[in-house]
């Protein structure tokens, strides 16, 4: 029986292949862009930010929340915020850690994360990036006074998680990721939280934060409404919050940083609430910066597929059929103008399709000169490590997905030009 399983998988996985083709590298394969002029509404050129912000964006927005995202179906009965730990001689004495349980509340029901924070050392109203980790805030750092969350965890062999719960075997794996001490010493916060405390990463949307919105016996969102992406979006919303009533934080320099899922996250977190100062996105391919239409890499079909509860149900209905889109996901970025926006690729992430990340920060480009803010001014994608640092940043480094300390250097000196202006 045993001896079956792998067979059985592996005829399993073959399947999902010939369903939904094997992917696309090669760029001469790619169909012909035909993309939606961000700028036309009701057949007329938009042309001035009243006129984005009042008819344009609106409609652009609903597509997405409607059809891609999903909408979030109503609003807390309350929230709470509770500092359970602090120590202002974190990190060798460089920062104020904090840690920080917000407690959201529906329909009798709750449910509780932890925001893992390090300030620079008595500096008051700093800017912050804000983003979520994947496997627990005491990966982030070899800090052994960061709490470990008790949320369900994906098992991770090279970092010794099993049992879907999170030790101490696991603190610091993520430290790469993370350049903590950089952003202290540029004069920036950095606040985290684990995803999985908002709504646990696996094809199941009876736990979470979905089910405190459930009407009795709802078991899944409806078509229109949020999956994980979503969700966890909404969450970064809640962290936002708390950072409002935080006098040693700058609630309106809030940058969302995300990587890869959680870059597709940022995304959406940042057109969803204006409040965000701007947004990152690391590495965040289909769903997130690429251009859905280009077919290259990860398709729309393959992940509805492999993660059928990141998107509302209604986004399935462009399974293979990307040329049916509206609007592609220069339409995302778009919908985060005139606010900061960077995006980021590495050179052997072609599953995420780093030039449709770039061509997507190219098209929503005249959105932003409707602003007089500069974007990305060709459509010739920049050589390696050529960062642009305009109002949209981006660049394209060697390696592999992933985020690291160049990615870091280029956010926080990026971040720092554009918050001083
Ligand atoms: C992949 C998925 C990508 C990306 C990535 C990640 O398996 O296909 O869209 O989100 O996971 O989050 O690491």
């Amino acid at each position: 029986m045993n001896k079956l399983l792998p067979a059985l998988t592996l005829a399993f996985v073959a399947q999902i292949t010939l369903a939904q083709g094997q992917p696309n590298y090669d760029e001469s394969e790619v169909p012909e862009l035909e993309l939606t002029d961000l700028l036309t509404f009701n057949g007329k050129k938009v042309s001035t930010p009243k006129d984005w912000n009042e008819n344009r964006r609106p409609e652009l927005y609903r597509f997405f929340e409607q059809h891609e995202y999903g909408q979030v179906p109503g609003v807390l009965d309350s929230i709470s915020f509770n500092r359970v730990e602090s120590d202002d001689k974190a990190l060798n004495g460089t920062a104020l850690r904090k840690q920080v349980v917000v407690s959201l509340f529906k329909n009798d029901k709750s449910l509780s994360f932890t925001i893992l924070m390090y300030l620079p050392k008595n500096a008051s109203a700093v800017p912050i990036f804000l983003g979520y980790n994947f496997y627990g805030n005491h990966t982030v750092t070899e800090d052994p006074n960061v709490i470990i969350s008790k949320a369900w965890a994906r098992n991770n062999k090279a970092f010794d998680i099993s049992d879907n719960t999170l030790t101490e075997n696991s603190r610091g794996v993520r430290t790469s990721r993370w350049s903590i001490q950089k952003m202290i010493d540029s004069g920036f916060g950095f606040a985290t939280i684990y995803y999985g405390e908002i709504d646990p990463d696996k094809n199941d949307l009876t736990d979470g934060i979905h089910q405190l919105f459930y009407q009795q016996d709802q078991q899944h969102p409806k078509p229109n409404e949020w999956g994980s992406i979503s969700a966890w979006a909404f969450g970064l919303s809640r962290a936002l919050d708390y950072l409002e009533t935080d006098k040693d934080i700058d609630a309106s320099k809030v940058i969302a940083f995300g990587h890869s899922r959680l870059g597709k996250v940022s995304l959406w977190a940042a057109a969803s609430d204006q409040r965000f100062a701007g947004a990152i996105s690391n590495d965040s391919g289909c769903g997130g910066a690429a251009l859905s239409k280009r077919k290259f890499g990860e398709t729309v079909g393959r992940i509805n597929t492999s993660f059928p509860h990141w998107f509302s149900d209604n986004f399935k209905k462009y399974n293979n059929k990307e040329e049916d889109l509206p609007v592609d996901q220069h339409g995302l970025l778009a919908l985060i103008a005139p606010r900061p926006l960077y995006v980021a690729s590495a050179e052997d992430d072609q599953w995420a399709d780093p030039k449709g990340e770039f061509l997507s920060t190219y098209y929503a480009t005249p959105v932003y000169d409707l602003f007089d803010k500069k974007g990305i001014p060709s459509d010739k994608m920049p050589e390696i490590h050529r960062p642009i640092h305009h109002t949209i940043g981006y660049h394209i480094r060697s390696g592999k997905h992933d985020v690291t300390d160049y990615d870091w250097s280029q956010y926080i000196a990026w971040a720092k030009a554009q918050i001083e202006k």
